[in-house]
């Protein structure tokens, strides 16, 4: 079964049994004051419209059956996998591995790195703790996907421009399809969200399709029906 899905720049086509949602870092540390994000200077506020529409997908993907993965941009304790050049890198308020408001900076199993109550994973769902930017690197996120006939990724996250537009390259690379969802990823930088997505979809889907939320859901629901 295939849906149609009304995207940019040309109609995406989807694969019900070969596709997963993908939902990038909707994490703490980006998404509340006290974190990452706000260490780095950011109004992490401009991110908050993407956890409804990421609630949203969620709640689609589950009620169609079709797999969910989450990740996490999350480093090991001793920072064994956080290369000194990005720990070092710029003049933050809090680094990677300092203690924070929410415990240590982009640290897996402290509260930054949880996942926002709306968005969180469940059983069963695949969550990822990723050491860089993109959803590839140094994970097993390819060999899930090929060990699971997954071919297509519908895509939210945060941010735009840095973690979600790396997965997209990342994956589009690999072979994968790519669908981003135009509301369920923001940025801090509005404007690099609005060129992101043009990238994306310019020369004919060089990196990937972007749509609205609403056009996903009728694509899925005349799929369905
Ligand atoms: N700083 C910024 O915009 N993003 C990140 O550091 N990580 C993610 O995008 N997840």
């Amino acid at each position: 079964m295939i849906a149609e899905i009304d995207a940019r720049p040309f109609t995406f086509r989807m694969p019900i049994d070969g596709t997963a949602l993908i939902l990038i870092d909707m994490q703490r540390d980006f998404l509340d004051p006290g974190g990452f994000g706000a260490a780095l200077g950011n109004d992490v506020c401009l991110l908050r419209p993407a956890v409804a529409a990421c609630g949203r997908l969620l709640a689609t993907f589950r009620a169609s059956g079709m797999p969910v993965i989450h990740t996490r941009e999350a480093h090991r304790p001793d920072l064994s996998d956080c290369p000194p050049a990005k720990r070092l890198r710029g003049t933050p308020l809090l680094r990677i591995g300092d203690e924070g408001p929410m415990g240590r900076i982009l640290v897996a199993g402290e509260a930054g790195t949880e996942i926002v109550t709306e968005c969180a994973p469940a059983a069963g769902e695949l969550v990822i703790d990723k050491p860089g930017k993109g959803a590839f690197y140094n994970t097993g996120l390819n060999r899930y996907l090929g060990d699971n006939g997954i071919t297509t990724l519908v895509v939210g996250g945060v941010t735009t421009e840095v973690c979600v537009q790396t997965t997209l390259r990342e994956a589009n690379d690999r072979g994968y399809d790519c669908l981003l969802i135009e509301e369920a990823t923001e940025s801090y930088v509005p404007e690099f969200k609005r060129v992101t997505l043009d990238m994306i979809r310019a020369q004919g889907a060089i990196v990937g399709w972007t749509c609205t939320l609403s056009a996903f859901e009728s694509g899925l629901a005349r799929c369905f029906h």
